[in-house]
Formats: C-alpha cells, sequence, structure tokens
C-alpha cells in the first residue's frame, strides 16, 4: 500500500475541515462498529491482510475521535490468538458497554465446529485489554455464524442478532456472556426484508430476502431499526423496522446503493448519534490497492427524514465535517491524525502505539488545530532512530505551506529508544489551521519513527 497514496490520493487532498474518507490510511480497516463512551467516539473494525485474496483476517482494531476528523489509533486489543478455541476470520465485529464494562462480540472460525462461530471478550475499557472471559464460544455455529450486532432495549433486555444469509438472535442474560434457552431464527419475509434478486428465488418457495449480512440494530423513538448489507453479491446497504426488537419487520428500503464509487463487492454499516448528529459508517475500497479484499471504513453525516425514515447516503471523499478543534497545546499522539501518506502505526508494550515506516515525503495531517491567539513558542516531538534519523517540517494548511517549525532528528540508538527534541517557532500561528508534518531526509531508507508531540 505504502508509496502509492499521493498518485491517486494527491487529487483528493483539501484543505477544509472534512473527515477525509476513508478515515484510516495506516492500514485497511473493515466493518466499522461505532460506540459512543464519554466525549469520545470510538470504532470497532475489522482488518484487511495487505495483498490478500481473501477475509484472512487476523485481528481487529479500534479508533477514536472527539472532533470527527482527527482519528485516534488505539491499535489491535484483541486478535485470534485471543480465543483459544478459534484459528481463523477475525471478522465483522461490535463492543457494547454496560455496568462499566466493554463486551466485545466477533464471529470468529472455531477449531471445535471447523465453522464460523461468535465469541465474547470483556474490558474495563473501551480499548481494552479484552479477555475472552469463557474460554469458549458463546454460539458455535456453522457457517452462517457471522457479524455480530448487540443491543439493550429501555427495559434492561440485551439482546445479540447475527447471521448471514438469515438473522439469529439470542436474549442475553445480564451478563452479556451467556443467554438461557436456544438461538432463534428471526422470521425472514420479503415484506420484512424485501424481495431478493430472481437469481435467488426458489421455486415453490417463498422468495429469499434482500437482507445478506451484517446486522446492525437500534432503537430511536420507540421504533426499532435493522440496518443490514443487502442484495447478495455486490452488496448495497438496507433497513427494515419493526416495533419489537424481534420482528415481525418492514421492509424500509435502501440507506446506501451498490455503486462503483464504493470499490467493495461488500458493504457493511454502522450507525450512531454523537454530539447530536447522526452518523453512518460503511467501507469501501478506496485506499490505494484497495479493493474487495482491502477495505477502509470511512463515514457519512445524515438526517433522518422527518417521518423517521432512513435518507438515502451516498460515498463521500469528505465525509463529516469537523464539530470541535484540536488543542495544540497539550501531548498529542502522532497517531492521531485527519490524513496521513506513506506512514503505517506499530504498537509498542511502553509507548503503546506510535508511527512508523517514515520515509522522504511522507506525511501526516492533522485537522483544524486550534492556536487561538500569540502562540506557539516552541515545538517538541517524541521520536527515535536505529539509523542516520532525518527531520520534521512543520508547515500550516499545506504540505508546502509556511514553515512554523523544523525539528532535526538525530540517530538515537534504536527505533524505540525515545528522545523528546524540542525547537523554537519560526512563525505565530493564530486562529484554527491545518497542520502537516512532512517528513524529509535521506531518499530510500526508513528515517525515525514518531510517538507524540507538542506545542507550547
Ligand atoms: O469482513 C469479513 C466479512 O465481510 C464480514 O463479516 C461481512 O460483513 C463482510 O463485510
Amino acid at each position: 500500500m505504502k508509496r502509492t497514496i499521493s498518485a491517486i490520493c494527491g487529487l483528493f487532498i483539501t484543505c477544509g475541515v472534512w473527515a477525509d474518507n476513508p478515515l484510516v490510511q495506516t492500514c485497511y480497516t473493515t466493518d466499522p462498529a461505532p460506540m459512543v463512551h464519554g466525549d469520545r467516539l470510538y470504532v470497532y473494525t475489522g482488518h484487511d491482510e495487505n495483498r490478500a485474496d481473501f477475509f484472512w483476517m487476523q485481528e481487529w482494531r479500534v479508533y477514536s475521535t472527539d472532533d470527527m476528523v482527527n482519528w485516534t489509533d488505539h491499535g489491535s486489543p484483541l486478535a485470534i490468538e485471543d480465543f483459544e478455541w478459534g484459528d481463523d476470520r477475525a471478522w465483522a465485529p461490535q463492543t457494547m458497554e454496560r455496568n462499566g464494562k466493554f463486551y466485545f462480540y466477533v464471529p470468529l472460525h472455531s477449531k471445535l465446529t471447523g465453522a464460523m462461530a461468535i465469541g465474547v471478550a470483556v474490558g474495563d475499557t473501551p480499548t481494552g485489554p479484552f479477555k475472552d472471559v469463557l474460554g469458549h464460544p458463546l454460539a458455535d455455529g456453522n457457517w452462517a455464524y457471522i457479524d455480530p450486532t448487540v443491543f439493550i432495549d429501555d427495559d434492561g433486555q440485551a439482546y445479540l442478532y447475527w447471521g448471514n444469509p438469515e438473522i439469529y438472535y439470542v436474549k442475553l442474560n445480564d451478563d452479556m456472556i451467556s443467554y438461557d434457552g436456544e438461538v432463534k431464527k428471526m422470521e425472514m419475509t420479503t415484506d420484512g426484508f424485501g424481495v431478493g434478486r430472481m437469481v435467488e428465488m426458489e421455486p415453490g418457495k417463498e422468495y429469499r430476502t434482500t437482507y445478506t449480512e451484517g446486522p446492525w440494530i437500534q432503537k430511536r423513538d420507540g421504533k426499532y431499526y435493522m440496518i443490514y448489507a443487502a442484495g447478495g453479491i455486490p452488496e448495497h446497504i438496507a433497513y427494515s423496522t419493526s416495533d419489537s426488537p424481534t420482528g415481525p419487520w418492514k421492509y424500509g428500503g435502501v440507506i446506501m446503493a451498490q455503486n462503483d464509487a464504493t470499490n467493495s463487492f461488500t458493504n457493511h454499516p454502522g450507525v450512531v448519534d454523537y454530539k447530536g448528529k447522526s452518523y453512518f459508517f460503511y467501507h469501501t475500497g478506496n485506499l490505494p490497492g484497495g479493493g474487495g479484499f482491502a477495505r477502509s471504513i470511512a463515514v457519512e453525516p445524515f438526517e433522518y427524514n422527518a417521518d423517521g425514515s432512513f435518507p438515502t447516503i451516498e460515498p463521500t471523499r469528505e465525509g463529516a465535517p469537523a464539530i470541535g478543534t484540536l488543542d495544540p497545546y497539550r501531548r498529542v499522539e502522532a497517531e492521531t491524525m485527519a490524513w496521513s501518506e506513506g506512514v503505517a502505526s506499530e504498537p509498542n508494550d511502553k509507548t503503546g502505539v506510535y508511527v512508523s515506516d517514515i520515509h522522504n515525503g511522507d506525511y501526516i495531517k492533522v485537522a483544524n488545530v486550534n492556536f487561538m491567539s500569540g502562540g506557539p513558542r516552541s515545538f517538541g516531538a517524541s521520536v527515535a532512530s536505529a539509523l542516520r534519523g532525518g527531520v520534521m517540517e512543520v508547515r500550516m494548511d499545506s504540505v508546502d505551506g509556511p514553515l512554523v517549525a523544523e525539528l532535526e532528528v538525530p540517530g538515537t540508538g534504536g527505533w524505540e529508544n525515545w528522545r523528546y527534541i524540542e525547537v523554537p517557532a519560526k512563525m505565530e500561528v493564530p486562529g484554527v489551521h491545518d497542520i502537516y508534518f512532512v517528513m524529509k531526509g535521506r531518499k530510500g531508507p526508513k528515517l525515525f519513527n514518531f510517538d507524540y508531540w507538542q506545542f507550547k
């Protein structure tokens, strides 16, 4: 993926304060599941491998924001190896908070049945660590057992749904990791889920519906909404509504049509209200090298129609507008970014996630940075290099905008031997601007790693 973003995405670079879809450029991300906790919006994702020819997915990842434009990479707090009974296919997840605990539901290939199963891991924070407290699947399964979505109704009853190409569900116990009774199958009627394509009709039987996979359940103004990937391959996103969490459902229509702009034969919805606005998450194949097995999460703002129905939503490059600014006078993690080119992220037990794989010409954009008036005096960054280092230019509003500061990074004796270096600012930056960290150095080798920064 590296080195090709400029050619393809150069055209896209904007100075506006919008989300810059796809939201993550440092790796491929899939199947977004948003969750609000406190002041932040978290998104749980899958991770497509580079050069994959199937969904050979190894781990789940977490990103968060408080302004809808700068996203912090929290790395991967959960992976296949955290489930002793699983061995493959870390597919579409969702996390739900209850009573101060975070329940991370995942589909995974089960060693026990040789098919797919639903697991759950529990953590004390939205970014983990998470533990498979059961040590066995919550629902083990068959090949239809994928894409869990969870919902807690107003009376406290939690429901877990999943399935392709039909929806299964259970009523979860209060502990969120067990249920009594049997797994039930939703009644899949064409009234409820739309009429499937002609090729999928079975003679003499009820028509197959449009429902395919990736269910997402929510309640709004007393009405239950089931939002899902539909239409078989290629997928679009549709929805159904009901007066009860278990149906019967009434087909509502298409939310995001399948079109070439998504460059992916799957799509996957996640819907959330955050700070008074509604957001629709989905995935595309729109990073360089992207496609059906190299997908990337994206977001669009939307408003429900007056009657509570969904509008149709188009995939865009701009995504969601900023709903806040970023304070540069506190420590900011380097892996908090609105857009980047060329760089990757890596985890470390001591420092957490940091930005790596920095080469000459790479850059990171941080959007909507509020310098207020009268600053900055200096710029500092925590950096490391096992080789010869390089230079980090801090520029205003574009990769070749005015030079705010210039930080020379020396060799520090190791890729994780961090040194905090502070340099005087070269100019005043009044008000709100996008900031670009533009990496310079010898052409070819990796230059340095970058953990955090701060203006004074
Ligand atoms: O990411 C793997 C699978 O592709 C998901 O489980 C489906 O929803 C589809 O997005």
